[in-house]
């Protein structure tokens, strides 16, 4: 009978967990190695198949580096407040506080099935109070510092969801969560300043170990742009505005500008003739998304506000317009219309008749057909005529700077962080409102703000908080008299921003970490999870980091030094895995029948870790052949070893047959697996399975050399098949766990395969013949034959004039 499967795991699992095999020694701070893995969202009350892969091949990876003699902390924990759980107990009934507990326990009985390194002891759950505590003290303290804010602002709505979102969950223009398209909405929301790190977010991405696709969309999200601000006057008026370009140079272009619908200035530039139009416009507009307005193919609507700006640099008057592709929220919400150099402004200029006013040519002067949106050189712009495009830019705003009229700009794309939801499950915002004090911050000492359980959560717009009286009423903590609490809770990525932190120090009861420890035990040296989280939790993650260090708590500016994304698991179909279409795949039901450490390895053989693919299950029973195949060879082979017959003691040429896949193998498994490339690393442990199969079929045997063989085998197979590998090691006659066994390193000798002999000379005579890897270079011949006993007793006391080697036949060693 096969020594794998559900009976072998549970049996090593409750030995390690007995012996704390894998606790972290936090006395060894030095050789520290902080591996994460994205915590699960217990809404599901199952494991899938992701969960795995993430997971299971991480955990390999780690056991390589504890042998190679890394102390790994590897804790796990759950995300567990957030939107999927309270929808699966409107749906339910089912409090979600209820449904949310009773999921992690049978994750937790899964993840335990896995056979992982995890150190549950330092175990972490997002939604209970001991923990969301030090979520509204994070809160406490960046309202402290100014980085937490409330104002009312145009703001993400998701009709489905009835709870606002930040701009990060917005993707093309639909809810991250439920595709629901998402309207705009002016509310007073709670925003962290996130804007506040845009340089160093940006900057600092170029120092991390991270794929370059995350690194990028994280740039393109952070968006940052140099320009100008220009500042014009409005005809007739006191009133001003600014725009935001990045072509300053083309300023004597302007034939007209355009403000955003929503710019609080329309209503005071509408002359009272064209009120009725603009008017109508501005709602027509409101309904309309981001995605929409932006569109460059969609047909340019606007209408003149009756009134007239200033060109700044020229005194030529403008008709001032609204336009829905300008948006309120970036820039200044106005933009400076230059028809001929950029497309939008063109298409604009064509459809309403406005001026189109070349002021840029090519290098040659050959005027190219409009809109010309290249760089250039200046024409139709008096003084600055001639001039380069990067020239005029700094020279314009040089002008303009004299009259106060314009300065250097540089914007973001990125906006603040949108983290209050009208939504139950989630951690209350710990401030209240006093009719006499205001905004009140709930003092660190009344800590948690505990989420109340008897609340009704069916969302209808409003936060469900607020229906509860109980939990509403309360006294100001600063004037004593009556206070209402804040309804909104956190949005769940705040929970998850800071979650790396505790892992390291998640019993403290008196802060959220003690920075002594936290200091030493981060940052995070390898960060394993989807990708889908580029522009959300790891941008979160990074900001909150650098907020703390920057109020004196931490020492690092970046929280994940290396970041791998995991491929995506599809079903067998191809697609991806959802219960509507019949094709997940359920591990348990794989493990019942081949056990975790085949479970493991097919995940690992068969997919390229990054990338991932289509489930298989020819794929999985071929593991689970190969598995058959390593167990038939590991007994005959220690059958051998037991009897130890020894009817051989040299090491001759079969010998040196199986030394050679034994290096390599070392060689091959240790790079690959350190890279992640699991499946190249098991296609090396089956070359030498198949090297073993040969050597167990010669004649005579070497049964001390064949053990050390076997030795190093098991230690390359233990990362990949832990329970299994263990087994085995024990029928060895090992006492102690495999894994605290020293990883094995490679012989570079044993990696050459072919031998020449070659004759060495001396003065012309030979005096020695010695056999030398074929692959040596002159140098190391040399080397070689010089150290050898026999010329070594030849040349004492000479002088070595010179030394010729002739490839592959001989050294003639000059001496006098
Ligand atoms: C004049 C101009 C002339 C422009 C030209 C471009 C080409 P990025 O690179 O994304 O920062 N712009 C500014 N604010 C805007 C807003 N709120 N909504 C829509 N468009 C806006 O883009 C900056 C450019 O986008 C700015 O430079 C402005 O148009 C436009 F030949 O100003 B430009
Ligand atoms: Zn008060």
């Amino acid at each position: 009978m096969a020594n794998y499967g559900t009976k072998t795991d549970k049996k090593w699992q409750e030995k390690w967990e007995n012996d704390q095999t894998y606790k972290f020694d936090s006395s060894k701070l030095d050789k520290k190695l902080y591996t994460l893995e994205m915590f699960s969202y217990p809404s599901g009350a199952q494991l899938h198949a992701g969960h795995w892969f993430n997971y299971g091949p991480v955990d390999s990876w780690a056991r390589l580096k504890r042998m190679q003699g890394y102390n790994v902390f590897q804790p796990m924990g759950f995300d567990a407040f957030g939107l999927p759980a309270e929808n699966y107990a409107i749906k339910t009934g089912i409090h979600p506080q209820d449904s949310t507990l009773k999921n992690i326990e049978t994750m937790e009985k899964q993840l335990k099935a896995m056979g992982a390194m995890f150190n549950w002891e330092s175990e972490v759950v997002t939604c209970l109070p001991d923990y969301y505590k030090w979520t509204q003290w994070l809160f406490l303290k960046l309202l402290e510092k100014g980085l937490a804010y409330r104002k009312n602002a145009p703001v993400n709505w998701c009709p489905s969801c009835n709870t606002v979102l930040a701009n990060e969950q917005v993707l093309d223009g639909v809810c991250e969560r439920c595709e629901t398209e998402v309207i705009k909405k002016d509310l007073t929301q709670w925003f962290f300043k996130i804007t506040d790190y845009g340089d160093e977010l940006l900057e600092k991405l170029d120092t991390l170990d991270w794929p370059e696709k995350t690194k990028s969309m994280q740039k393109h999200w952070i968006g940052r742009s140099t320009g100008a601000e220009v500042t014009f006057k409005v005809k007739d008026s006191d009133i001003t505005f600014g725009v935001f370009t990045t072509r300053v140079d083309t300023l004597n272009g302007v034939t007209y500008v355009v403000l955003a619908p929503e710019n609080k200035l329309v209503d005071n530039l509408t002359t009272p003739e064209h009120k009725n139009e603009v008017e109508e416009y501005k709602l027509v507009s409101s309904k309309q998304t981001e995605i929409e307005r932006q569109s460059i193919s969609k047909e340019k609507t606007g209408v003149f506000t009756g009134s007239y700006a200033i060109n700044p640099i020229n005194g030529k008057e403008v008709p001032i317009w609204i336009s829905d592709y300008v948006l309120a929220t970036y820039g200044t919400g106005c933009v400076m219309a230059v028809p001929a150099h950029d497309e939008r402004d063109f298409a604009f200029a064509t459809k309403f008749n406005l001026p189109i006013e070349r002021v840029i040519t090519d290098r040659k002067g050959t005027n190219p057909e409009l809109p010309y949106c290249e760089h250039g050189v200046l024409v139709n712009s008096g003084e600055f005529d001639g001039l380069s495009t990067a020239d005029a830019k700094v020279k314009i705003v040089q002008s303009l700077e004299k009259d106060n009229l314009g300065k250097e700009k540089v914007n973001y794309r990125l906006r603040d962080w949108l983290v209050s939801r009208q939504r139950y499950w989630g951690a209350p915002i710990p401030v209240v409102y006093c009719e006499k004090c205001g905004i009140v911050p709930v003092p660190e000492k009344d800590l948690p703000v505990l989420l109340p359980y008897d609340v009704e959560f069916t969302p209808d717009g409003k936060s469900p908080l607020g229906k509860s009286e109980e939990f509403m009423n309360t006294t100001c903590p600063h004037c004593g008299g009556h206070a209402r609490r804040e309804a909104d809770t956190l949005d769940t990525f705040v929970c998850s921003s800071w979650y790396y932190l505790r892992y390291a120090d998640n019993k403290n009861t008196d802060a959220p970490f003690d920075p002594e420890i936290i200091n030493k035990m981060l940052p995070v040296d390898k960060y394993v999870g989807g990708p889908e989280h580029a522009c959300m939790h790891l941008l979160y993650a990074r900001f909150i980091t650098k907020a703390l260090r920057d109020m004196g708590y931490l020492k690092f500016d970046e929280p994940f030094l290396s970041l791998t994304h995991q491929g995506l698991i599809l079903g067998p179909d191809g697609l991806k895995m959802s219960k509507s279409k019949g094709n997940t795949i359920s591990p348990d039901d794989y493990i019942k029948e081949y056990g975790a450490d085949v479970f493991r390895m097919y995940l690992m053989f068969g997919f390229s870790y990054t990338e991932g693919g289509a489930w298989s299950d020819d794929g999985i029973k071929s593991i689970g052949r190969f598995v058959d195949k390593i167990e038939r060879t590991l007994d005959s082979a220690r059958s051998l070893i037991e009897h130890n017959d020894n009817d051989k003691t040299s090491i001759d040429a079969t010998e040196k047959e199986l030394n050679y896949w034994r290096h390599h193998t070392i060689k091959g498994v240790t790079e690959d697996t350190d890279k992640m490339q699991f499946n190249t690393a098991i296609a090396r442990l089956m070359e030498f399975v198949n090297a073993f199969t040969k050597y167990l079929q010669e004649d005579k045997k070497n049964s001390i050399f064949l053990k050390e063989s076997i030795i190093d085998f098991l230690k390359l197979l233990s990362p990949f098949a832990p329970h299994f590998t263990e087994e085995h090691w024990s029928l060895l006659g090992f006492n102690s766990t495999i894994f605290n066994e020293k990883w094995p390193e490679f012989n570079p000798q044993a990696l050459v395969k072919d031998e020449v002999e070659i004759a060495i000379q001396i003065n012309g005579k030979i005096k020695a013949k010695i056999n030398i890897p074929s692959n040596l270079n002159e140098d190391e011949i040399k080397k070689v034959s010089l150290e050898n006993q026999t010329i070594k007793e030849n040349t004492e006391g000479k002088n070595v004039l010179k030394v010729i080697v002739i490839k592959g036949r001989l050294v003639n060693i000059v001496v006098k």
